[in-house]
């Protein structure tokens, strides 16, 4: 079964047997006051514009039967995976393994390294834990894709122009048709989340196509 999504630079043809839905980074320290996202001096409430077309759009890929993949940016706890450019970059109010509000930053089972509620996994649905910005990198999302015989990709989440464009182009390169919802993304500068998704269907398509939650969920429907 094939159906046509409305998209630039044109229509996007997809079988939801053979694409995956991934949610990038819906985590709380991005999400909410106290992670990651706000010891960078950022305004996290600007995300949340992401969160109810992510929920319509998550309904309606599992009621469509497309594989639903998570992901969430972290490193272990004794930072063995993170590496020294990262931890120590910048002057954030609290470094990667700091203890925060929501426990240690950015670090694999602490309460802020956790998927918001809104968007929690089921049962089922992979969670792929990935310590660098692209989901494919030192993850193995790769053979994932290939063993469910995936062949596009709906790529949503936070941030627009950071983890989200470096999955896209991840994806790209290795072949995959990358479908980005833009309501389904936010970033904590708009500026970049609009010219971000600009540079994705630019050019014919150089790298993806972009469409909205409410075209995709009339497609899947
Ligand atoms: N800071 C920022 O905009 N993003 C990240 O650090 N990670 C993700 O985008 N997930």
């Amino acid at each position: 079964m094939t159906v046509i999504v409305d998209a630039l630079p044109a229509p996007f043809d997809l079988d939801p047997l053979h694409t995956a839905l991934i949610l990038i980074d819906m985590q709380r320290d991005f999400i909410e006051p106290g992670g990651f996202g706000e010891s960078l001096g950022n305004d996290v409430s600007l995300l949340r514009a992401a969160i109810a077309p992510c929920q319509r759009l998550l309904s309606a890929a599992r009621a469509a039967g497309l594989l639903v993949i998570h992901t969430r940016e972290g490193h272990r706890p004794d930072l063995s995976d993170a590496p020294p450019a990262k931890v120590q970059r910048g002057a954030p109010s609290l470094r990667i393994g700091a203890p925060g509000p929501m426990g240690r930053i950015l670090i694999r089972g602490e309460p802020g390294h956790d998927i918001i509620p809104e968007l929690y996994p089921q049962a089922g649905e992979p969670v792929i834990d990935k310590p660098g910005k692209g989901a494919f990198h030192a993850t193995d999302l790769g053979p994932m894709l290939q063993y469910r015989g995936i062949r596009d990709l709906i790529v949503c989440g936070v941030t627009t122009e950071v983890c989200v464009h470096t999955t896209v182009r991840e994806a790209n390169d290795r072949g995959y048709r990358c479908l980005v919802p833009a309501d389904c993304c936010a970033s904590y500068f708009p500026e970049f989340h609009e010219v971000a998704l600009r540079m994705v269907h630019a050019q014919g398509g150089i790298f993806g196509w972009v469409s909205d939650s409410t075209r995709l969920v009339a497609a899947l429907d």
